[in-house]
């Protein structure tokens, strides 16, 4: 498949999704979700070991775009329900599952299911400049991609309500300090430090990372016995890696460990 509305690369097994409609905030379209699940399948295929998913030009994602939602007065709406269910939920998950970290790199604002697509990545960077708006109040409808089930396991219900329901803007760096995302950093260091983070993450252990993600992600509907019992068998699996090995060589060698991601 060749894209339109995006960009993807892959090397040095660091997979690159760029949103790519820069004059409409890299909003999304049918044909735009067609072209990001298209990539996202390639990234094991192409020896992938990170996603990073970023924006074109001045924002990262204004999430739906909202010129595809018009509608003409005595014209048919959209069934939203079949959007979520078509494109925007397999997104969500289809991120959660990929087994290797997904950095989102939110260059400028994140809002409604963009910032949402933000918040389902492994690691959130994002420049000062960035902002992060569930904007989805202000057109009458509530968090989706995930929203209400995020925000309020990273930031408490206080938080993710007043979000949600009010619509404002959120500083990347209030993000940062409220635990909505990883860090953020200055707009002049921004690209050399998501290019440090995603080189830092394909040289790791990438099959112990897609075990630690299942592990958390899945942790939040488990007993802390059943969460043991994972952890057993992951360590198990991962006892048995290539990496596990190489990681234990190293350390007795007193020499950097090589990681193939097995
Ligand atoms: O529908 C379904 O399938 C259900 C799922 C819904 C998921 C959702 O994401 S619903 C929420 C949709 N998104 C929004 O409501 C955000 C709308 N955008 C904004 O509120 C603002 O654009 C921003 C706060 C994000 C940025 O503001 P600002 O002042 O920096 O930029 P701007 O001037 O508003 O936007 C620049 C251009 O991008 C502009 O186009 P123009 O006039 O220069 O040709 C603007 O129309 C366009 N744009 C921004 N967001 C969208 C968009 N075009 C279409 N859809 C958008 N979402």
């Amino acid at each position: 498949m060749s894209y339109e509305h995006i960009l993807y690369d892959s090397t040095e097994g660091v997979a690159r999704l760029t949103l790519n409609r820069p004059d409409k905030l890299n909003a999304f379209t049918t044909a735009m979700h067609a072209e990001v699940r298209d990539a996202l399948g390639r990234t094991r295929a192409d020896g992938s070991r990170v996603l990073v998913i970023t924006g074109a030009g001045r924002g990262f994602c204004a999430g739906q775009d909202l010129a595809d939602r018009a509608v003409a007065p005595g014209g048919r709406r959209v069934d939203l329900g079949d959007s979520i269910e078509k494109n925007y939920a397999p997104l969500i998950l289809a991120l959660r599952r990929l087994p290797m970290p997904v950095i989102a790199a939110v260059n400028g604002v994140a809002a409604g299911a963009g910032a949402n697509l933000a918040l389902a990545c492994d690691l959130v960077i994002a420049a000062h400049g960035a902002s992060f708006i569930q904007a989805f109040s202000k057109i009458g409808l509530l968090p989706d991609s995930g929203g209400t089930w995020t925000l309020p396991r990273l930031i408490g219900n206080a938080r993710a309500i007043g979000l949600a329901m009010l619509g404002d803007k959120l500083s990347a760096a209030e993000a940062a300090h409220w635990g909505l995302i990883w860090r953020s950093v200055d707009d002049a260091e921004f690209p050399a430090a998501v290019d440090a983070l995603a080189a830092r993450l394909a040289a790791a252990p990438t099959l112990a990372l897609a075990r630690t993600k299942e592990a958390i992600y899945g942790g939040w509907e488990r007993s802390l016995e059943a969460q043991l019992d994972v952890e057993r068998d992951a360590q198990r699996e991962l006892g048995e890696s290539e990496d596990y090995a190489e990681g234990v060589a190293a350390f007795v060698a007193k020499r950097t460990p090589r990681f193939v991601g097995r």
